[in-house]
């Protein structure tokens, strides 16, 4: 570990919010075991049923309001504050534990459970409240339009010139807690060392895209995370 980095980029996914009681999507009690992927989380199934995809996100919004951060959120906030650097998030996570944490530089670019999207008009509806086929969008009055703003499979994902250009610009590139089998984001890892980077991966154990990193570290992130930043804040000291 040297303080030499000046653009610290952190990607995350679903295991750094497991360990604030939140399932993962295919770990062994994952989110999707008694679902089919295909039911409710592409745009075919969206369109197919509403109703029900509505139904599945609503019924998640109460557990994640009231999650709380855990040590590895936490430390990830404190890195962006004390850090001498430039420290940003990009979370495929749709829970907001990294706001809550504190962390500002955050990108969700599979979308927030706490928003809908518009098919009308294309802005967003905050909101913790269920959502519905009725829900009238605040900004162009039109009903039955509202989307949950999660990005399904075969849909684009946001913020991505964002991320383009923080990928390119990273020095250091760190994945916590993402199996890395949904792309694009599991080939950010290839761009960020393209552009120079060093790669780490936090994982409880080898991600499937684990060879494209430098450096691994095995275990609960929530254990792991913390020590790394701490190092990281006493190498620019
Ligand atoms: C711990 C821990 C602890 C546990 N400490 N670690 C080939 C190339 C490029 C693209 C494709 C391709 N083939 C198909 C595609 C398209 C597709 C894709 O990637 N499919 C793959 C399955 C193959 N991608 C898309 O469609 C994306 N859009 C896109 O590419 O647009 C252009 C395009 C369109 C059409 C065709 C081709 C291109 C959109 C992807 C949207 C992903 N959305 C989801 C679901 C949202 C709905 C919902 O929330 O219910 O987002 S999928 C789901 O997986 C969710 C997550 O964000 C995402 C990633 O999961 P994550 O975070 O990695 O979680 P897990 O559970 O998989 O892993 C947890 C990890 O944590 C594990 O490794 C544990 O070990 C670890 N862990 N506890 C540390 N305490």
């Amino acid at each position: 570990m040297n303080g030499q980095y000046k653009h610290i980029l952190v990607l995350t996914g679903a295991g750094i919010s497991a360990e604030s009681g939140l399932a993962t999507f295919r770990d062994a009690d994952g989110l999707w075991n008694n679902h089919k992927v295909d039911d409710v989380a592409t745009i075919e199934a969206f369109e197919r049923n509403p109703a029900f995809v509505h139904q599945f996100y609503n019924d998640m919004k109460p557990e994640l309001l009231k999650a709380k951060p855990n040590s590895a959120h936490l430390a990830l906030a404190k890195l962006e504050k004390e850090y001498a650097g430039e420290v940003n998030i990009v979370t495929q996570n749709v829970d907001t534990l990294h706001e809550k944490a504190g962390s500002q530089k955050v990108y969700h670019i599979h979308g927030q459970i706490n928003q809908a999207v518009c098919l009308n008009c294309g802005r967003v509806l905050e909101t913790w409240d269920d959502v519905d086929t009725q829900t009238r969008c605040p900004h162009c009055g039109i009903s039955g339009m509202m989307k949950p703003n999660i990005v399904f499979f075969g849909e684009s994902l946001l913020y991505m010139d964002k991320v383009t250009q923080l990928l390119s610009n990273c020095d250091l590139f760190v994945s916590v807690g993402t199996s890395g089998v949904v792309y694009p984001a599991a080939g950010f890892v290839q761009t960020a060392k393209y552009h120079g980077a060093k790669t780490y991966e936090f994982n409880l154990e080898a991600a499937s895209n684990n060879y494209l990193f430098n450096e691994h570290v095995y275990g609960k992130c929530g254990e792991t995370l913390p020590s790394f930043v701490y190092e990281l804040l006493e190498s620019v000291k």
